[in-house]
């Protein structure tokens, strides 16, 4: 059967084969009253509220009545203003900067005056986390337990009394981290949060972690960096590697990571974050030091020593 039926000023044609398909047409109509794509309002998994920065994540809506063909816009806007527009039902995105990205989804239908149905959402794109690495022989390597002044597992000490050590302080992707201020210059002077781990030395050691800086300024060897003390079963210290060189300025968390060879003799590396010769404030956090693979390359002494022999 054939019905017309009135609806928002709009004539519409019905037709059906019993009273059931009649009421299921009219409840369809009814739900998108100005002849629109009803679309899905854009769910959580649409919409995460934070995805990892480098991520690729799917958009997907199925309109609802309305007039088929539809026509789909996906417009995302970008923490940098630019705005990325893609045409297609389902849509695939990578999140390629840090920060807030606003999704707006809109559908229109094939009627000619109908209104559009529009969705959108809000996205945070974050620094994703590095993968825990696996054996890491710090205790507390993201300072994430511990009490005010003081991280479960670290200590700190300092050379003169200027410095200035904190926990917990904001951490690089939420949580805590640690820091160490000169709020003015004190010259060949260092302060150091520090962990002891056993170590052996026929094997050799992979040293990373992250750090922020803060105005920090000095010069020579002046700045923030990861170092190992090493220390023989006696507790006597017995040298130290230096795999990075001091960040300075006002740097955001940077990563370093290094393959480093305990002294012969050694049982112990301490690991130390450092801000020496400096003012300013530097921030340390996701620590690990781990056993390597690799080899380090033999340091070379000074002078001649490493010269290849002609046969
Ligand atoms: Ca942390």
């Amino acid at each position: 059967m054939r019905e017309i039926i009135e609806l928002d000023g709009f004539a519409r044609q019905i037709e059906y084969n019993t009273m059931a398909d009649r009421a299921w047409i009219l409840n369809s109509i009814m739900d998108c009253p100005s002849c629109r794509a009803n679309a899905s309002v854009l769910s959580p998994a649409n919409c995460p509220s934070t995805v990892d920065q480098g991520s690729t994540h799917p958009f997907s809506v199925v309109p609802e009545g309305g007039t088929p063909p539809y026509i789909y816009t996906w417009e995302i806007t970008c923490p940098d203003g630019n705005v990325d527009v893609i045409n297609t039902p389902t849509a695939s995105y990578t999140f390629a900067l840090v920060g807030t990205y606003t999704v707006k989804s809109t559908i229109k239908d094939n009627c000619p005056g109908s209104t559009p149905c529009i969705n959108s959402c809000v996205i945070i794109s974050q620094v994703a986390p590095l993968p825990p690495p696996t054996g890491n022989l710090l205790l507390n390597p993201g300072f994430e337990t511990g009490v005010l002044g003081s991280p479960d597992n670290w200590w700190n000490f300092q050379q003169g009394r200027l410095a200035v050590l904190t926990y917990p302080e904001p951490g690089r992707v939420g949580g805590s981290s640690i820091g160490t201020e000169y709020p003015s210059l004190e010259e060949n002077k260092q302060a150091s949060w520090g962990q002891g781990v056993p170590v052996s030395p026929l094997k050799s050691y992979k040293l990373s972690g992250w750090v922020k800086t803060s105005n920090v300024m000095g010069s020579g060897w002046a700045g923030a960096f990861l170092q190992i003390d090493w220390i023989d079963p006696a507790g006597k210290y017995l040298n130290s590697s230096f795999p990075f060189s001091p960040q300075l300025g006002t740097v955001d968390w940077m990563y370093y990571e290094g393959v480093v060879t305990p002294d012969p003799g050694s049982s112990q590396g301490t690991v130390l974050a450092t801000l020496i010769n400096a003012s300013g404030k530097a921030f340390f956090d996701d620590m690990s030091f781990t056993e390597s693979e690799i080899v380090p390359p033999p340091t070379c002494p000074p002078m001649t020593s490493c010269e290849l022999t002609v046969g």
